[in-house]
């Protein structure tokens, strides 16, 4: 099954999924296949291989392949750029930073992994990323003009956007290690805009903040740093993915 219809017949009928995003550059790739074993059996249901500064396609592969023997979800890479394309996931996120005022982050990057991405026969999943204050590294790396936590409309309008220029995800992220995730009523107004799945990740850490965000209307809730600080990663994660999942 593609890992595109194995998202959607997750979120079919209002249900809800939660992702695990690992960045290979803070650990070991056996740590990184620690983690990801754990995060499922805590029951997420998809690794994101990425982080803003990863730098190149070994780190990506060995963890991926590490994580790939310990794992049954999907691994899907989270690329920062055309530089981190890997043969061993099973799908790579197609994004675009819709709001950033560099064409490189917009289409120069994507332009530049297309025709790598066809070669390897890696999944494409077309997604529009929008960076919400405070957009943390990942807003300053990808010169990304955050939008402002008051000012939902601006959010649609990115979101439709993606909509119409058939991107089959949107993702609204506040960065890694945001000190608040994105504002719950931005979420709501933007989930009653469009149609495609709509993920939020960023400043999750409270299995309540997972809840209050995926009641307010988003389907994939995703966290990253949670995994990295906590002992054990099976109970804490477990509280926020049943939070996310059954709010
Ligand atoms: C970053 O949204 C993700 O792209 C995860 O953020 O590390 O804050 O959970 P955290």
């Amino acid at each position: 099954m593609k890992v595109l219809d194995y998202i959607l017949k997750k979120i079919e009928g209002g249900k809800k999924m939660h992702m695990t995003l690992i960045d290979p550059e803070d650990q070991k790739p056996e740590d990184s296949a620690r983690i990801a074993r754990e995060a499922e059996q805590a029951g997420t249901d998809a690794i994101m291989i990425g982080g803003s500064t990863v730098a190149n396609r070994n780190m990506v592969d060995s963890a991926i392949k590490a994580i790939k023997k310990v794992v049954s979800i999907p691994v899907i890479i989270f690329p920062n750029s055309a530089n981190v394309i890997s043969p061993y996931a099973d799908a790579i996120y197609f994004m675009s930073l819709l709001n950033s005022r560099d064409v490189e982050m917009v289409i120069g990057q994507q332009a530049k992994g297309a025709i790598w991405i066809k070669k390897l026969g890696l999944e494409p999943i077309p997604m529009g990323y929008i960076i919400i204050e405070p957009g943390m590294t990942v807003g300053k790396i990808g010169k990304a003009s955050p939008i402002p936590r008051d000012k939902p409309e601006f959010a649609i309008a990115y979101a439709l956007a993606a909509q119409y220029l058939g991107m089959k995800l949107v993702y609204l992220e506040a960065g890694s290690g945001a000190p608040k995730p994105v504002p719950p009523e931005m979420v709501q107004a933007v989930r009653k805009e469009i149609d495609v799945p709509l993920i939020v990740g960023g400043g999750i850490r409270e299995p309540e903040n997972a809840s209050r965000l995926s009641r307010a209307g988003a389907d994939i809730i995703v966290t990253g740093t949670i995994v990295e600080i906590v002992e054990d990663i099976k109970e804490e994660l477990g509280k926020i993915v049943e939070a996310a999942k059954y709010a």
